[in-house]
């Protein structure tokens, strides 16, 4: 396992203590912590490089754009792509979606044509593509799960046909933790002409994500769940899809020449930056690759097999907990969704707060998939690299203190406070 103590140290929200206990950080899903590298290099950026990035020949702003597009490297090599222009910067995962589906979508999709999509896809990852099949006609697909929530590759088989023009996929989900094979959809959708466009909001921060290897077209994710600040995410694709596809969001920056009459935009990447990028996010996310590949990505994803694997196994210790997902590790990454019964998942995740410990509770953006497992909602807790099994420990003390605390008071009913006085 990862040496998490020397790992916290380099984090210093660690130091806090939350309702006078050590934080247990369990919410990685939503977001991750940051650590004092990334803080530095942000500030190191706005202290003494801070400037507007391709529109100056002062020294600041060439050492701001020089910055920033070693960033776009940085990204480039960390998912093995050819090169640095094809990293599009956005400000998350959900942007790149919506440039995909609008910029791609919208320019290729006709009537009849046909959108997969999976039933556990994040609303960021199904409802840009439901705007562009209202838009164009075409039609969208869902492709269902198992029983213990992998995808349901025979009706995906069944489901791809000559009129599959996308297939839109979650590479992690972000509520069971599923892991897709990637490769195998992405071959499938090659076999009848499709592009497939991956999600990767949860898997690029967790797990090794090569996008050669995995032979995909288009791939989005976001900064703040792998150790950079908020506002910034990535959107990959391959040049020749990324050349022929439409800008979506158009202004400053993204052109070579304008008139009144015509447009001639921008190399690539810049054509799908417009306006004043985020450089000090950018120069965080490459801050935070370096200190991801010093850690090593299969290390990370090895590490956090761990974990999930001994939470769940100190939860079934707990009764009356019911845990969602597949018990084929091969396939899952550090989440755990659960609900006590009994308990309503937002009182359980507040009585976890009142412990210290961070965990969300509700529908994660995924209602669709909480309707399909017919359940109102689930708690969650998420895993990374700062995370060590004494964190499990402390969070499965807390769930048995939570569940015996109220087994107790709905025991005691008006009659029992009648006869004790
Ligand atoms: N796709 C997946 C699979 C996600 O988990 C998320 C965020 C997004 C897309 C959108 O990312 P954003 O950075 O653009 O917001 N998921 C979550 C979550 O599970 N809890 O909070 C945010």
């Amino acid at each position: 396992m990862l040496n998490v103590e020397e790992i916290r140290k380099d984090f210093p929200i660690f130091t806090r203590r939350v309702r006078g206990r050590r934080l247990v950080y369990l919410d990685n899903a939503a977001t991750s912590q940051k650590p004092i590298q990334v803080i530095n290099a942000i500030r190191e950026f706005y202290e003494r490089h801070n400037a507007n990035v391709h529109r100056g020949f002062h020294t600041l702003s060439q050492e701001a754009s020089e910055l920033y597009e070693k960033a776009h490297d940085v990204v480039a090599k960390f998912i093995n792509t050819e090169s640095w222009d094809e990293i599009i910067f956005t400000s998350g995962a959900t942007e790149s979606l919506n440039i995909i589906a609008y910029g791609y979508g919208l320019k290729h999709l006709r009537e009849g044509d046909e959108i997969i999509l999976t039933v556990m896809e994040h609303h960021s990852n199904m409802l840009p593509w439901r705007n562009v099949a209202k838009m164009t006609g075409a039609k969208v697909r869902y492709i269902d799960i198992t029983k213990d929530g992998k995808l349901r590759y025979d009706q995906l088989e069944e489901a791809v046909s000559e009129r599959t023009r996308i297939i839109a996929v979650v590479h992690m989900s972000n509520v069971l933790g599923t892991i897709n094979d990637i490769r195998r959809i992405a071959k499938l959708a090659h076999s009848v002409g499709a592009v497939v466009v991956v999600d990767g909001a949860q898997s690029v921060p967790h797990i090794p994500v090569n996008v050669k290897e995995l032979e995909i077209d288009f791939l989005a994710f976001s900064g703040h769940k792998m150790l950079a600040p908020t506002g910034i995410g990535v959107l990959w694709g391959k040049r020749e899809l990324l050349e022929e596809m439409m800008p979506f969001k158009t202004g400053g920056g993204a052109i070579k020449d304008v008139t009144l009459e015509s447009v001639e935009w921008a190399d690539l990447p810049w054509r799908f930056e417009a306006g004043t990028p985020n450089i000090a996010g950018a120069i965080g996310l490459m801050e935070a690759i370096k200190y991801l590949n010093k850690i090593g990505m299969k290390n990370i994803h090895k590490h956090e097999i761990e974990l999930v694997e001994y939470t769940l196994k100190r939860m079934e210790e707990i009764e009356n907990v019911e845990v969602y997902g597949t018990r084929d590790l091969r396939w899952r990454g550090g989440v755990v969704p659960f609900n006590i019964k009994g308990l309503h998942h937002h009182n359980v995740a507040k009585a976890l707060d009142t412990m210290g410990i961070a965990v969300r509770s509700g529908m994660h953006c995924a209602h669709p998939l909480h309707y399909r497992l017919g359940l109102k909602g689930t708690v969650r807790a998420s895993f990374y690299l700062y995370n060590g099994k004494d964190d499990i420990d402390a969070f499965i003390e807390a769930l048995t203190t939570i569940i015996e605390v109220s087994e107790v008071l709905s025991g005691i009913g008006e009659s029992d406070i009648c006869t004790s006085g």
